[in-house]
């Protein structure tokens, strides 16, 4: 059995998820299993097609795809939806012709069972959109937790604003928890071991310009050429409007290659799953769960990080 990390990413399509994928596929240490992809924060059609373009590009076209089939509550709006539709078109992920990274042909929750069913040992499940896949998946079997080493999870803002503006929301829930609040309640009284990245750490790295500035001085590195690109379909969120782009899952991605940049707290936590905070999650001393919550991050660090992954 190989000694490395077995991970399988479920993401949901963000420039983001993309980053995050290409981060995954850099590191020594970590398998990946397969890819689920969630329709939140993206189209199904043009994530999966991101998805499998960018196994293709780092020689892992023997990973596997699976496109979910469930869609939550709150839908993501539409023009965020569409944006793996621009980073299709890329050059980088423009010039072959086929596709060769497979699609499965059972749903991501399906898929997902299956890869956790099939695994010779633990595996860690690294989520960087909402939870509803994998909650149908243990739903459907409840035993496969045993086969869960730890869950990662982009989500939540515990200490700090949500970032959701919508009609009938009061702004104090995250995205990815919002789209399915149920899904995350139920996750975050699951009793796994669970690790969030919520606003609260993900809040101290925004995408930056002179951060980008770096990347775009070793763009002679095919893998620095496209992340700056991806970043740069961010960043007409910059400056400080409601919506400025985040490294919010690219961060969540980080801790599983440079944990030591990372500081966490053990909070009690709970989901609220309805009403005008519906998706908040919320301290719940004495009812909730144990979660291992991230806190502060190196920035200068993690960017040096970031650099020197996407040198290849
Ligand atoms: O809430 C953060 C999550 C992350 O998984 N997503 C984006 C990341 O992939 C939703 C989101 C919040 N603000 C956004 C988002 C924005 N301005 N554009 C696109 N997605
Ligand atoms: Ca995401």
């Amino acid at each position: 059995m190989s000694d490395k990390k077995l991970v399988l990413m479920d993401h949901d399509g963000g420039a983001d998820d993309l980053l995050s994928l290409m981060m995954l596929l850099t590191m020594p240490h970590i398998e990946l299993i397969g890819v689920a992809v969630t329709p939140a924060d993206s189209y199904l059609p043009f994530a999966l097609e991101a998805s499998r373009k960018i196994l293709d590009l780092l020689g892992r076209s023997d990973i596997q795809t699976a496109g979910g089939d469930l869609h939550g509550v709150n839908a993501f709006p539409a023009a965020w939806r569409a944006g793996p539709h621009i980073i299709n078109a890329l050059p980088i992920l423009l010039e072959r012709d086929e596709i060769q990274a497979p699609l499965a042909a059972e749903p991501a929750r399906v898929f997902l069972a299956q890869k956790l069913k099939a695994a010779p040992k633990p595996v860690t499940v690294l989520m960087t959109g909402p939870a509803s896949n994998l909650i149908a998946a243990l739903k459907a079997e409840p035993d496969l937790s045993n086969n869960i080493a730890e869950v990662v999870w982009m989500a939540g803002a515990v200490d700090v604003a949500g970032n959701v503006r919508d009609y009938v929301h009061n702004g104090s829930a995250e995205w990815n928890v919002y789209w399915d609040p149920p899904a995350g309640k139920t996750l975050m009284e699951a009793k796994l071991p669970l690790t969030i990245f919520p606003l609260d750490a993900t809040n101290h790295v925004p995408v930056d310009l002179n951060f980008l500035r770096r990347l775009a001085k070793q763009r002679q590195y095919t893998l620095s050429d496209l992340a700056a690109q991806c970043w740069a379909t961010t960043i007409n969120t910059i400056p400080h409007y409601d919506y400025q782009y985040f490294m919010w899952d690219t961060l969540a991605t980080g801790y599983l290659g440079c944990p030591e940049l990372i500081t966490f707290k053990r909070l009690e936590l709970s989901v609220l799953a309805d009403g005008p905070n519906a998706g908040q999650t919320i301290p719940a001393p004495g009812s909730g769960q144990w979660v291992n919550v991230a806190d502060k991050v190196e920035v200068a660090a993690f960017h040096d990080y970031l650099l020197e992954q996407f040198r290849r």
